[in-house]
Formats: structure tokens, C-alpha cells, sequence
């Protein structure tokens, strides 16, 4: 990606859900103006989810996400099922589309909607095809869900401009995406940010994260300075005055902490992305049960990436390591990673997911209300890495928040 992109993560997620040959890849075409799924009229043509991201007037950076049918049959359409259920779960405005009747799976996706606070916008496709029966499902429609549906056809690129002002008006209030780095700097603040460039990033990259943060400093009119590890005594030498706020990769709090000059705030990547993508309290809480656990426990790492394990890794070698020489040996680490997360969670003591920054901030909060209804406590790399190293409470935190012993 490049520093202009707006990363999947953080644009609005508008999921189209309805049953196979209802016309959803065809309204996402018609939608997008471009041929970014493949239609036919063969039910089943969609499979997996396909992503295709636009700037759509009015609304913002989004991201479409077009669903296989969710009446999908037989052992394989199960799966496809499942992966539907999955970018259901990171949609934050659905499109539900109506094509007959018979709607009781439409109801049931509606009422999944309803309870997880998403926005819903009922929709009969096909309208141009079924003229009068468009009309007569329309009402039959509003009749069993209490709410008028948007006629819309694809073919004809009709009721389209309708459905844009649709989303814009649904769009959620606290869609607003939180700032990384909050309150802990300013404009005219010097941030240094150091990050190990280490064999987990791809040469000649940065991490999203970095990235991330790095542009929003520059948006805000900080003045950012990076560096390696190795060089942060000598880049603190150099300057006439202390940074205001060192953000670190969590993985080298153990090295900077000790260098970091008195009055300069000191944070981590992930620690920022505990509150960007996801939910402080309940991460803080988790961090702090972490150090309440037992060798016997059994600890869940979920990781957003889904890239091949590498030598070390920190989810897979570096964190374990840390755990069980804190903890115990004898602790159960269990990994999952990309979408992939139990839906039953009771085996486990606790989650500790990494920062997310692949992830749209939906998807973590559904994670964490996933983890809070079944009463296994949650925390994030950072949070859990500050927390073993016993410098939690002088992580610097954004937003006005403290660390105070729960
Ligand atoms: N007349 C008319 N036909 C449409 C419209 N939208 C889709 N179709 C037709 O309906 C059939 C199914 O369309 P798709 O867009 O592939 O439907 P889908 O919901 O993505 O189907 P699956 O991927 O199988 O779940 C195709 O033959 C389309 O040409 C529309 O607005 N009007
Ligand atoms: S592991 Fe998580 S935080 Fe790190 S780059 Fe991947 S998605 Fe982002
Ligand atoms: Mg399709």
C-alpha cells in the first residue's frame, strides 16, 4: 500500500447479504460501476467473499463485500455459509436483498442484524423483471419487518442514487474512526517512533501499523523521527529536546523503556491499536487477569495476519516465550489466525489478540462482545507484552485514560 491508501481495516464495510440469485453481485457491479464480481444465473456463483474498495460520493473510503447465498446447500455450501456468517460479523451497514415470498431466511439474517447493532437496508432486487410482483414484494416485505425496502435494479441501474443516500443515512454515529494516537500528542510535538526492523518486515516495507501511525502524525502536524532500536541512544543524543512521545514496537518496550528520557511519554503500536480497533477497558482488564493466571491455564493468541510463520514470530514464538517464562511452562497456547476464531471460547482462560490493524474495527468489537457474553477475559499483544514486563502502569495511554489496578 501506498501512504495515500486508505487500508481495508479502516473503511466502511457494507456487506450484501441475501439469497443466491437474488442479484448481489450484480447491484455491487452496478454499485461500484465496475465488473468486480462475476454474475450468472446459475445459483451459487459466489463463493468466497469478495472485497472490492471504492470511494463512494457522500460516504467515504468503503469496502463492498459480496457473500455467497446464504441458502446455500450441502456440505460445501455449509462452508460457504459460514464465511458468509464471517463477513457478517465485519459488516458495519448490511444491504439485505429480498427476491421472493418465501422470506424466513431473510428474517433470520434481519434479526441477526438487529441484534448486532448493525445497520440494515432492506432491498428487492430485480425490480425491472418482476414490474408489479417488485411492487407486491415490496409490500409484503414492509408488512413483516415494519420497514418500507428500496426497489432496486441493477439491469436498468434504477433506485441506485436512492440506496447511496440510504447508506449515507444510516451510517453509524460512532462510525467516525477514533484518532491512533488520541491525545498523546499534538501539532508541534515531536514523536519518535521506534521501530526493529526486524525478518517480520517484509523488505523493503513497513508495517501497517507503522504506517498508520506514521501518517496520522503527520496529518495532526507532528514532526515524527524513526529509528531503529540499536539507534535510539544515539537519535536521543542528538536532539536539543526530549520527544514528546516515543511509540515503540511492543516487542522492544524491554530496550526503550530504559532509555526513555524523564517527561517523555512512552507507548507501544499495539497498545495505540488496543483503542483503535478495539475496546481498552475490556483489554486493560485482560492484561491485568493475565498476570492473575495459573500454569495449568490455557491461553488463545489470534492473529490478524495470515502470513506464513516466521522464524521469530511474535505470536507464535516471541509472546509464548514471554508467557510461559512469566507463567509457567507448562501453559496451553493454542494459535488462530486471518478470520479464523472459535465461536466457543469456554476452554479458554484467555484471548490475547494482536493489534488488528488488518482488521475493520467491527470485526474485533464482535471478537471482544463474543468473548464478554462467555466470560473469557481479553487483552492485546501490547497491553499483555507492558503487563509481563511489569511497566503497564507507565505505558502511556490515549485519551485521558490510566492504568489503575482493576
Ligand atoms: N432483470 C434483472 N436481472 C438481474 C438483476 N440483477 C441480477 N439479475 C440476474 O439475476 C441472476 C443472478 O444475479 P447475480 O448477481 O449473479 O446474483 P447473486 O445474488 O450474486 O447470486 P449468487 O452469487 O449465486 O449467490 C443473473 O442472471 C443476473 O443477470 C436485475 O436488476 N434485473
Ligand atoms: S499481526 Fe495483527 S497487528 Fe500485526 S500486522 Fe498483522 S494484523 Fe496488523
Ligand atoms: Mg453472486
Amino acid at each position: 500500500m501506498t501512504l495515500n491508501d486508505t487500508t481495508r481495516g479502516n473503511r466502511l464495510h457494507i456487506g450484501l447479504f441475501g439469497r443466491r440469485n437474488a442479484g448481489k453481485s450484480s447491484l455491487i457491479n452496478a454499485l461500484t460501476g465496475q465488473s468486480v464480481a462475476t454474475v450468472s444465473a446459475v445459483p451459487g456463483t459466489t463463493t468466497d467473499p469478495v472485497y472490492k474498495a471504492m470511494e463512494l460520493h457522500g460516504v467515504g473510503p468503503v469496502v463492498f463485500i459480496d457473500t455467497a447465498g446464504f441458502d446455500d446447500e450441502g456440505e460445501l455450501g455449509q462452508l460457504r455459509v459460514e464465511k458468509t456468517e464471517q463477513a457478517a460479523r465485519e459488516t458495519d451497514i448490511a444491504l439485505l436483498l429480498f427476491s421472493g415470498l418465501d422470506m424466513a431466511e431473510e428474517l433470520k439474517w434481519l434479526a441477526i442484524f438487529r441484534r448486532q447493532k448493525t445497520p440494515v437496508i432492506l432491498v428487492v432486487s430485480c425490480t425491472d423483471e418482476r414490474e408489479a410482483a417488485g411492487e407486491a414484494l415490496a409490500k409484503a416485505v414492509e408488512a413483516a419487518t415494519g420497514v418500507c425496502p428500496l426497489q432496486v435494479s441493477a439491469v436498468k441501474k434504477q433506485g441506485l442514487e436512492e440506496l447511496r443516500q440510504e447508506l449515507i443515512r444510516v451510517l453509524p454515529e460512532d462510525y467516525e474512526q477514533p484518532s491512533i494516537t488520541g491525545d498523546l500528542c499534538q501539532a508541534g510535538d515531536l514523536v519518535l517512533l521506534v521501530m526493529p526492523q526486524d525478518i517480520q518486515a517484509p523488505k523493503g516495507r513497513l508495517i501497517l501499523p507503522q504506517v498508520q501511525t506514521l501518517r496520522e502524525l503527520l496529518d495532526k502536524g507532528c514532526q515524527a523521527l524513526c529509528c531503529t532500536t540499536d539507534r535510539l541512544q544515539d537519535t536521543l543524543a542528538r536532539l536539543k529536546e526530549p520527544p514528546q512521545l516515543i511509540i515503540t514496537d511492543s516487542q522492544a518496550f524491554k530496550e526503550v523503556y530504559p532509555l526513555k528520557p524523564q517527561g517523555t511519554l512512552l507507548t507501544s503500536f499495539s497498545v495505540l491499536f488496543a483503542a483503535f480497533k478495539g475496546d481498552m477497558d475490556c483489554f486493560l482488564a485482560g492484561a491485568e487477569k493475565l498476570l492473575q493466571l495459573k500454569e495449568s491455564a490455557h491461553i488463545l493468541i489470534a492473529e490478524a495476519c495470515t502470513h506464513k510463520p516466521l522464524q521469530e514470530d511474535i505470536g507464535r514464538v516471541k509472546l509464548p516465550r514471554l508467557l510461559r517464562k512469566k507463567i509457567g511452562d507448562g501453559l496451553q497456547i493454542d494459535i488462530v489466525s486471518g478470520k479464523d476464531f472459535p465461536e466457543d471460547l469456554s476452554g479458554f482462560d484467555i484471548i490475547i489478540h494482536c493489534g488488528a490493524c488488518m482488521f475493520n474495527r467491527k470485526l474485533v468489537l464482535s471478537r471482544v462482545k463474543a468473548c464478554r457474553e462467555q466470560g473469557v477475559p481479553m487483552t492485546n499483544y501490547g497491553l499483555a507484552i507492558a503487563a509481563l514486563l511489569g511497566i503497564l502502569s507507565r505505558v502511556a495511554l490515549p485519551d485521558g485514560r490510566k492504568y489503575a489496578k482493576m
